[in-house]
């Protein structure tokens, strides 16, 4: 059996980030994707020149049609938009309790704007973060989460997981990129509420990293769908990541910052 996993994010048209990587992430990762879309971004490698919000009843229509026919193993959610579209995603998966679900709390893209309203911000809090099964805020998203500065060592991120953990999500990965932007490791904290771990890679120096959230969180929702534990799935996804940022040369995806390449292995294979 084919896992299903639904994604519930933005598109990015130039396909780096949103709903575009978090498919090719599933195709990666051999599970069965689906995608009901929040918002609709113009944007390429550059620049996000436009933000259009999907109507709240439009988007939960869409998660409802899926629900209510597949067979959905997890489910990842990333841009979200607007506070109602926050609100409709809580209620229809109140509804439906779909087990494993990924948050990846997107507030801003890696060029600088803003992706979530501000007034959802305390929405998402209250409504959908007590959903989570996972997670994973970067540093920023994690300071803006509890309202403080964003975490600046390993141990303040532990703090901050913690907190989060506090206010609902299962398990919380602060991501570990920002924390220590210089160090040559990235760590990533996971919290689970009783226990921490510090999950180390190599950092990847890239200065490059469209779509590395969207990848994450796709790809530990894949690996939950696949029967994964939670640390395992974390721990796959965060190599997985690394690797396609280490290959984002392959791509010419653009002028600006090159969009991460998770297909890398398919397509290597295929030329052989
Ligand atoms: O990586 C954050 C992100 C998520 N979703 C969409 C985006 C971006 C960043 O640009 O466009 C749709």
């Amino acid at each position: 059996m084919i896992p299903n996993v639904l994604t519930i994010a933005g598109s990015d048209p130039s396909g780096g980030a949103g709903v575009q990587a978090d498919l090719k992430t599933f195709a990666a990762l051999r599970v069965n994707g689906c995608a009901a879309v929040t918002t609709l971004t113009a944007q390429n490698t550059r620049i996000v020149s436009g933000v259009y919000p999907v109507a709240p009843d439009v988007v939960e229509a869409q998660i409802e049609a899926v629900l209510a026919d597949v067979d959905i193993a997890a489910v990842k959610i990333g841009m979200l938009g607007t506070a109602a579209i926050v609100s409709s995603i809580a209620m229809v998966l109140r509804r439906f309790q779909p087990p494993n679900i990924v948050i990846d709390p997107v507030l801003r893209s890696s060029t600088g704007t803003g992706l979530l309203k501000d007034d959802a911000l305390e929405v998402f809090r209250r409504e959908l973060l007590p959903l989570a099964t996972v997670l994973t805020p970067n540093a920023d998203e994690a300071g803006a989460l509890i309202g403080a500065k964003a975490p600046r060592s390993v141990a303040e991120a532990r703090t901050v997981a913690r907190t989060l953990h506090g206010m609902g999500a299962q398990n919380v990965l602060v991501t570990g990129g920002h924390v220590t932007p210089n160090a040559p490791k990235c760590v990533d904290v996971l919290d689970d509420g009783s226990t921490v771990q510090e999950l180390q890679v190599q950092r990847v120096m890239a200065a490059d990293t469209h779509g590395t959230g969207c990848v994450l969180s796709s790809a530990i929702a894949a690996h939950l769908a696949m029967g994964a534990a939670v640390p395992d799935a974390c721990r796959a996804a965060q190599q997985f990541v690394a690797a396609a940022i280490a290959a984002r040369g392959e791509l010419s995806a653009g002028h600006g910052r090159k969009p991460v390449h998770p297909l890398h292995e398919l397509w290597r294979n295929r030329q052989e």
